[in-house]
């Protein structure tokens, strides 16, 4: 069996929110481990049958064992190397209301900001422009319920935490819509909490060097747009798309 700290390796893509979710994590705990660059247009073999559900990055590999889905990955990584600091918070009812967000922004927050990069019309766009600010606006109140309440900088406390991963991650996207496509869905105007809560999250020393520039993410933004205009002229019935 491999050791704790051995043999750890994960299959990324650089702007992937979720890939970025676990490297920060394995940064916080201190572990380190060999990332492998996948090109998602292009699967390598070992992400095929790593993770032959989803076909999706991240998977984390452990000891020669793949594990897949960021928050299932970032649970894990908090168990294995328990050790302080910890992502999820000790108590059961706050790691209850912690993963009730997590799953809240991938569910509500996640396919708004996705939806506005993909929409196929402005009408679309605004829609979903609608919805991800609607969702930003829950995530709002909840740091003034708990953290700003308290006076701490991060959902997590006074470290980063599993919900401040599962939205930060997402930030370098929120930026390249902005430049995008002119609309602001994280802004100090309509989310003054979660702007200064977003500056303080990049700084972070376990997010330095993993969050990449938002001119990465608007280049990938895109790709993905060109593809989805590509498949929308196309007659190809076999289409299957790249989700990110
Ligand atoms: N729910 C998954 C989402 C992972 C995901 O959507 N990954 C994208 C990159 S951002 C991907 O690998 N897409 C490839 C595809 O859709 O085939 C997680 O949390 O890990
Ligand atoms: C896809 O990746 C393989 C190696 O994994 C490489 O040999 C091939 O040229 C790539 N194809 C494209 C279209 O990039």
């Amino acid at each position: 069996m491999a050791g704790k700290d051995d043999d750890v390796k994960v299959l990324g893509v650089v702007v992937s929110p979720f890939a970025i979710r676990v490297r920060i994590a394995l940064n916080i705990k201190g572990v380190s481990y060999e990332y492998v660059e996948e090109d998602i247009f292009n699967k390598s073999e070992l992400l095929l049958t790593s993770n032959p559900v989803h076909k999706k990055v991240p998977v984390l590999i452990h000891g020669g064992k793949p594990i897949s889905e960021s928050l299932v990955i970032v649970q894990y990584v908090d168990e294995v190397w328990a050790a302080a600091p910890s992502v999820l918070p000790a108590d059961p009812y706050d790691r209850a209301v912690a993963r009730f967000w997590a799953a809240y922004i991938d569910n509500n927050m996640v396919p708004g900001m996705v939806g506005v990069l993909r929409a196929a019309t402005e009408e679309e766009r605004a829609a979903k422009a609608d919805e991800t600010l609607a969702a930003m606006a829950q995530l709002e109140k909840a740091f003034a319920e708990v953290a700003a309440k308290n006076g701490k900088p991060f959902f997590g406390g006074d470290s980063v935490g599993y919900v401040d991963l599962a939205l930060g991650c997402n930030l370098h996207f929120l930026e390249a819509i902005r430049r995008l496509h002119g609309v602001a869905l994280v802004d100090a105007g309509k989310t003054p909490l979660l702007a200064a809560w977003a500056e303080r999250f990049v700084q972070v020393e376990a997010a330095k060097g993993v969050v990449p520039d938002a001119d990465d993410a608007v280049e990938f933004a895109r790709k993905i747009q060109a593809r989805v205009a590509a498949a929308a002229a196309s007659t190809a019935a076999n289409y299957t798309d790249i989700q990110c």
